[in-house]
């Protein structure tokens, strides 16, 4: 009850203070917004995609003030040695850079390093920026650290799920949060996008929220066949046939273990994915076909109780 009221008066408080976005972003006055530091070096297209799941953007150098947070940022990290991926890209017209929110290259206040652009191979698309500041281009498909930007705007306001991400609906019976992705990714990218998000791959921990997450499933996609495929939280971990949540617990001990009869058949040549019909039932399915999947999350994951600032 204590953490519940905490909560109701920390979004409450927020909605006035605005200044808390989530716990792994940092306001940062000189840009008006937030920034998050990558530590995990990831490719080009990696960095863009985990930015925009977060609520936010791939950082580039638009301004004087963004290019000295770039490289406050990356101060005593690793990234001061290895440099970071901006969101500066000419990913769709050869030499044609632009931020992902849209200023021109030539806009930016930074500098080329020594002998860049060159463009090596032909296939220098993207542009990384080191601890002085200067640029050059680099190839999308290796991989830097990265950071992450989301300008200040009026709309920022945490819903009563924690988040700004209106698609998260809270349910009083569960108390969690849960959010209906419609878009179809593969086990690993929806995993990935949960997480972002600040959620996890739904974990169904009882027959009510089993039929919870039917009825968002007849809600989210009216007309879907009883049979249709929905990613969850379980995997067999390399252990064939032993099925494990996400977080760690046998079906069983989480508290709901109702496979569709017939199921888990892993199916040639293998199935090691968790996923539910739309009917409820449980079913092991491919993990790197794509499905539709359902995030969980706690009203609290991305609050920050120490940043009242
Ligand atoms: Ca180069
Ligand atoms: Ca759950
Ligand atoms: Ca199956």
């Amino acid at each position: 009850m204590g953490t519940k009221l905490c909560v109701a008066f920390f979004l409450v408080f927020n909605i006035c203070e605005c200044r808390q976005y989530r716990y792994d972003y940092k306001f940062v006055t000189e840009v008006d917004g937030w920034i998050k530091l990558h530590q995990v070096p990831a490719t080009w297209d990696e960095a863009r995609l985990r930015c925009q799941l977060e609520g936010a953007i791939l950082c580039s150098p638009n301004t004087i003030n963004l290019v000295e947070v770039m490289k406050l940022t990356m101060k005593n990290t690793r990234a001061e040695i290895s440099g970071v991926f901006t969101g500066t890209h000419a990913k769709f017209s050869k030499g044609d850079f632009h931020s992902v929110d849209g200023v021109p290259l030539d806009k930016m206040p930074v500098q080329w390093m020594p002998m860049e652009p060159d463009n090596e191979k032909n296939n220098e698309s993207c542009i990384v920026m080191v601890r002085n500041g200067t640029i050059a281009d680099i190839n999308c498909d290796e991989v830097f650290p990265y950071i992450c930007y989301r300008k200040r705007s009026e709309k920022v306001i945490l819903t009563e799920c924690g988040t700004v991400d209106t698609g998260y609906l809270l349910n009083s019976k569960t108390g969690s949060c849960y959010k209906f992705h419609l878009d179809k990714r593969n086990w690993t990218r929806a995993f990935m996008t949960c997480a972002a998000e600040g959620g996890h791959l739904a974990i169904i921990n009882s027959k009510k929220e089993a039929d919870l997450l039917k009825n968002l499933c007849e809600m989210q996609a009216p007309g879907s066949i009883q049979f249709n495929t929905i990613f969850m939280g379980f995997h067999d971990w390399g252990e064939r046939g032993v099925w494990t949540t996400i977080h760690g617990q046998t079906l069983q001990e989480a508290g709901y273990d109702v496979f569709e009869t017939g199921q888990p058949d892993s199916a040639f040549p293998g199935e090691y994915c968790g996923s539910m019909f739309t009917s409820s039932t449980l079913n092991d399915v491919w993990c790197d076909k794509s499905f539709s999947f359902i995030c969980e999350k706690t009203v609290e994951s991305l609050l920050d109780f120490n940043d009242y600032d």
